[in-house]
């Protein structure tokens, strides 16, 4: 009796550990060089830092590409952005990118029993084309494998500026409803073009239409006054909904996607991180992100889940300083390097692009550490269908099933990777290839190296981290091969 007691002991605890909860914790525009643990001097980010500490940190972690949209598509998806037209960055009103009845990653932990939940930014569309906001938004989140969603449409950048739980925009008056366009201006409303007397934060570039709390945006939209969010309450509305949801869900397996919106634009922190990182909003909206960390954590612990929950947090591309608001990014940055040693930065094909903070703690199977593992976002998919014991769908085409490199087992990771920049980069163990690119090699706007250049490019990252050093003419032969690689890849017939 006792042995069997024992054996049904051992049998719980092993399926308990199998299973364990999933908390992603995504940053939006977070570079490399942003937080602490990743060797920032300049900024100090205790609860990443701890989670890291706890956990197994990857130095060569990726997203799929260097800008929101087609990053996280490929995340959810597991297929290669690039491969599909309309996944560039969406907007507001954009129509749902992903298909029901697609898999996700939210849909494969749904096949293993778990409860999901999204809480943040989507940015992957809504509806199936003309949504009424007023009306039932669907399909969206909860058509693709998602229990629950708490979420904002877009970016806090784009109307409509409103949160949406559940097929409804929250807090909507039916007497005032909303109306969005992205084509034209809706007459007596007032934008940052003709009323910047109201402005409080001013474009540098773009961002001068719908003016929503003194701040001008992209897309125009009229009425839902009631609905609209308060810039300044944004991390903590979508820490509480997150705390929520996971109280909520505790009797069971889950899955949290919680997508914050710090450090995008606009950057708009709560009062009590405004001036504490000496950079400007840039640098508080980090600390601010730190503190939403520390809230999620801090709510695993108080709830006894910390053992069996794998906590993962990255970014959905790398970082920028000035992406459209005159908001002293730029002014203060100091010695600040967002994305570390690394070259280039959101838009990019250079390492700073896709090469992101990346950590995974799992207190009951993972050893703390540092992984040098070549890593990828697009890998969710066909990784944590391997974690819940189902077959990768096979719409995840390009995802591959890196669980031992993700739980530490093996210290090598992806043989091949493909960066989504501007150009398309390819990397082979510790290889870099850029093919040669039409186009500007910076962005105007942003000042962010693009990857564009009229020649091919190849680094050696184990030498030359910062790809200051171009090897290509040194190695005709290896450029021959990575290009054709690469090529093979994007015609779909390698991986
Ligand atoms: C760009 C925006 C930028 C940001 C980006 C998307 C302008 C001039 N720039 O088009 O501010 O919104 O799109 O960022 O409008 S992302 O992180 O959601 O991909
Ligand atoms: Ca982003």
């Amino acid at each position: 009796m006792k042995r069997c007691l024992i054996a049904l002991l051992l049998v719980a605890t092993a399926v308990a550990v199998e299973k364990p909860n999933v908390v992603l914790l995504y940053a939006d525009d977070l570079g490399y060089g942003d937080v602490s643990c990743y060797g920032s001097k300049t900024i100090t980010t205790p609860n990443i830092d701890r989670l890291a500490a706890e956990g197994l940190r990857f130095t060569d972690g990726h997203c799929a590409a260097a800008t929101c949209t087609p990053s996280r598509f490929a995340m959810l998806t597991g297929e290669y952005a690039f491969r599909q037209k309309g996944t560039g960055v969406l907007p507001g009103d954009a129509k749902l990118i992903i298909p029901p009845g697609r898999a996700t990653l939210a849909s494969i932990f749904q096949g293993a029993g778990y409860r999901t939940g999204v809480v943040g930014k989507w940015h992957l569309g809504l509806g199936d084309g003309g949504l009424d906001w007023n009306g039932e938004v669907k399909p969206g989140p909860n058509e693709i494998g998602f229990d629950h969603c708490f979420i904002m449409a877009a970016t806090g950048d784009r109307v409509p500026c409103v949160y949406v739980q559940d097929h409804r925009v929250v807090g909507l008056d039916p007497a005032d409803p909303i109306q969005v366009s992205y084509q034209q201006p809706f007459p007596g409303e007032p934008t940052g073009k003709q009323n910047p007397e109201l402005l409080r934060m001013h474009p540098s570039h773009g961002h001068d239409m719908a003016l929503i709390n003194g701040i001008s945006r992209i897309g125009y939209m009229k009425g839902g006054k009631s609905a609209i969010w308060k810039d300044e309450d944004m991390a903590d509305t979508f820490t509480a909904a997150a705390v929520k949801f996971i109280e909520a869900s505790k009797s069971g397996a889950f899955f949290l996607y919680f997508a914050a919106h710090d450090p995008n634009v606009p950057r708009v922190p709560h009062p009590r991180f405004v001036g504490k990182s000496g950079m400007g909003p840039r640098g508080d909206a980090i600390l601010q992100f730190d503190d939403c960390v520390g809230t999620i954590l801090a709510t695993l612990d108080r709830l006894g889940l910390k053992e069996n929950t794998l906590v993962l947090l990255s970014s959905d591309n790398g970082p920028v300083v000035d992406d459209g608001y005159k908001d002293d990014a730029v002014e203060k940055l100091g010695t600040h390097k967002p994305a570390g040693p690394l070259r280039g930065g959101k838009y990019s094909a250079f390492e700073g692009g896709t090469r992101v903070p990346f950590i995974i703690r799992w207190p009951a199977k993972v050893n703390p550490g540092v992984s040098a593992a070549l890593v990828s976002q697009v890998d969710f998919p066909a990784s944590f269908a391997a974690l819940t014991g189902q077959k990768a769908p096979e719409s995840a085409r390009d995802s591959q099933n890196m669980l031992p490199a993700l739980l530490g087992q093996d210290s090598a990771g992806r043989a091949e990777l493909v960066e989504q920049g501007g150009p398309l980069a390819l990397r082979q163990g510790v290889w870099k290839f850029i093919p040669s690119s039409p186009g500007q090699a910076v962005s105007k706007n942003t000042h962010n190296e693009t990857g564009n250049a009229p020649k091919a490019r190849l680094y050696d990252l184990s030498q030359d981290l910062g790809e200051a050093e171009n090897l290509a003419e040194m190695h005709p032969e290896r450029v021959q091969n990575m290009a054709a690689a690469l090529e093979k890849i994007q015609s779909g017939t390698g991986r």
